[in-house]
């Protein structure tokens, strides 16, 4: 068998529908394999649309998405996606081609060292240097990129090798459980949460990847602890539940540290070091236990004092089963702080100012979409706000990057949850500067017939860094710009443009672009000019409850 049909084949043994990206000439017996298989070629204009649609491919399904480049500049344009996946959490493969190999065609030309490169940012990278290989790397490519802690994984295949003739064969999947933690790790977290007297729970991202809602709303349901999540950890628990205190956006400072700091454990389920910190460990501060797929990484910000490692679902069910409400918890003060956490993230979520506040724009999504709908983020001051401010009731409703923090990923993402989600309305939120990153996807999205939403909230700014420039008592320099007519841009692509000219009309033109068909650009404009005053200023110098 030809060396590129088999390493198809041995996709399609993974189960593989699509592979997203774009084709060079050391590609091409690769192509012409795919020709009559049924996994999908999906073609984009950036391999960065590429291989941020196969990460998110992964984060939604668990399962490596497919991305395909040529050599040299169309790998190096894989670097940003790698690690987005990476340290995402996000299983994906990556293809890549290579001139041959036994013998040189063009000297050094396009030649990079792709497999090095790639090292530090995926968990295997490999080349192929023999056909009868590729079953093997493909199988242990597929078993190391999901493997907890998922990430990226790297395979590169020169043009005389696809070509070559190699021995037809694929290996079975062997189903893997994950391991249950060990019995006294579970009577000894046990112990400890037993023993405080405001215990409070942290939810991660691992908690979003493997699903672990139905554990830890039995959980919640049975001790009343109180809950609060990290960005990537948003709606493992429907946030409207009575004990949800909030979502730590900031790192510290926000009104729901007050109700860190007063506790005496944190139970963290599923979070680790990668994601940006939900709150700051101190030598003096209160324990935590790292509930884990692996025991915790340690930085000056965080090392726990003890860890559950195991199935994180598991694990939380042996708690539940085995911990007896004990009458000397007191959840007084957190059940005060969730009151007014409410009350002071609402404060502007009605205020019908134009251009809108990020505040009352997050209000007025989450009013308009339903309880499946998916909000993809790409990065921005906005993250802040959608984090606070949108809750979530549905496992990874609103996607964001709170590892890498790239920007550039809102377009992609948001048309990946569509193509896995096709019965629930998908909106990106991106800002103009991150939308500009990867907007030459629109065309991508129309091509494909995808019915999407993209909000652009345009302040003509890299409004983050403007206000971080703000909040470290810097002038204002060097980070405005001129946007291009969005409204035209779509039309240009085949895609419907919007303009609202009011927060009403930003309702109506929401409502509207949600329920139609097609891509639908919204230019709103947006008034960030309270962004300092809220999130530094005043969070500086509140008052926690006493
Ligand atoms: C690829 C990449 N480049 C630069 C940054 C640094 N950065 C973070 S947010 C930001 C500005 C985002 O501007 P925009 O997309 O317009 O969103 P806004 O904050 O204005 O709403 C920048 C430059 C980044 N995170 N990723
Ligand atoms: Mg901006």
């Amino acid at each position: 068998m030809k060396a590129s049909d088999l390493f198809v084949k041995a996709l399609e043994n993974e189960g593989v529908e699509y592979i997203f990206g774009i084709p060079g000439e050391e590609n091409l017996d690769f192509l012409d394999s795919l020709k009559n298989s049924p996994i999908k070629l999906i073609l984009t204009r950036h391999e960065q649309g590429a291989g941020f649609m196969a990460a998110t491919y992964g984060r939604l399904t668990g399962k490596p998405g497919v991305c395909l480049s040529t050599l040299g500049p169309g790998a190096t344009n894989f670097v940003t996606p790698a690690a987005y996946a990476q340290l995402g959490g996000m299983p994906m493969l990556m293809i890549t081609g290579q001139k041959p190999i036994k013998e040189s065609k063009q000297g050094q030309f396009q030649i990079v060292d792709i497999v090095n490169m790639m090292r530090p940012i995926t968990k295997f990278t490999k080349q192929v240097v023999h056909g009868n290989t590729i079953a093997a790397i493909v199988r242990e490519a597929f078993r190391v990129a999901m493997e907890e802690r998922p990430g990226a994984v790297h395979i590169e295949l020169p043009e005389d090798i696809a070509a070559e003739e190699s021995d037809e064969y694929v290996y079975q999947i062997a189903e893997v459980r994950r391991p249950d933690a060990d019995a006294k790790a579970i009577s000894r977290a046990v112990e400890k949460i037993e023993a405080a007297k405001m215990p409070l729970l942290l939810i991660g991202a691992g908690a979003n990847r493997k699903r672990a809602s139905v554990a830890l709303t039995a959980f919640v349901n049975k001790t009343g602890i109180p809950f609060f999540n990290t960005q990537m950890g948003k709606g493992v628990i429907d946030e409207r539940h009575e004990c949800f205190l909030g979502t730590a956006a900031l790192s510290s400072a926000d009104f729901l540290h007050c109700a860190v700091e007063r506790s005496d454990l944190i139970i963290n389920v599923g979070h680790d070091v990668i994601e940006k910190p939900p709150f700051f460990m101190k030598d003096s501060g209160q324990e935590v236990i790292h509930i884990n797929f692996n025991d915790a990484q340690i930085d000056s910000v965080y090392f726990p004092q003890q860890d559950v490692v195991g199935d994180v679902a598991t694990s939380i069910q042996h708690l539940t089963e085995t911990l007896t409400p004990q009458p000397h918890w007191d959840f007084s003060y957190f059940h005060r702080v969730r009151k007014e956490v409410l009350s002071r993230i609402s404060t502007y979520s009605h205020d019908e100012r134009f251009p809108v506040l990020p505040q009352s724009a997050v209000a007025l999504m989450r009013e308009e979409l339903d309880a499946d709908s998916i909000v993809a983020l790409d990065n921005g001051v906005y993250k802040i706000w959608f984090a606070r401010n949108y809750p979530c009731y549905q496992n990874n409703t609103l996607l964001l990057d709170n590892a890498l923090a790239t920007m550039g990923a809102g377009l992609p993402s948001a048309m990946m949850a569509k193509m896995i989600n096709p019965e629930s309305k998908v909106v990106a939120v991106c800002g103009d500067g991150g939308f500009m990153m990867n907007s030459q996807e629109v065309e991508t999205a129309v091509r494909l017939g995808l019915d999407l939403v993209v909000v652009i909230l345009n302040d003509s700014a890299y409004g983050m860094i403007k206000w971080k420039q703000e909040g470290m008592g810097f002038n204002n320099f060097g980070l405005d710009y001129q946007n291009p007519d969005f409204v035209k841009y779509a039309e240009s692509y085949g895609a419907t443009g919007h303009r609202p000219t009011s927060y009403d009309d930003f309702r109506a033109v929401l409502k509207t672009a949600t329920h139609s068909t097609g891509v639908h650009l919204i230019d709103l404009a947006v008034d960030y000019s309270l962004n300092h005053e809220i999130l530094n200023v005043r969070l500086k110098d509140k008052a926690c409850l006493v």
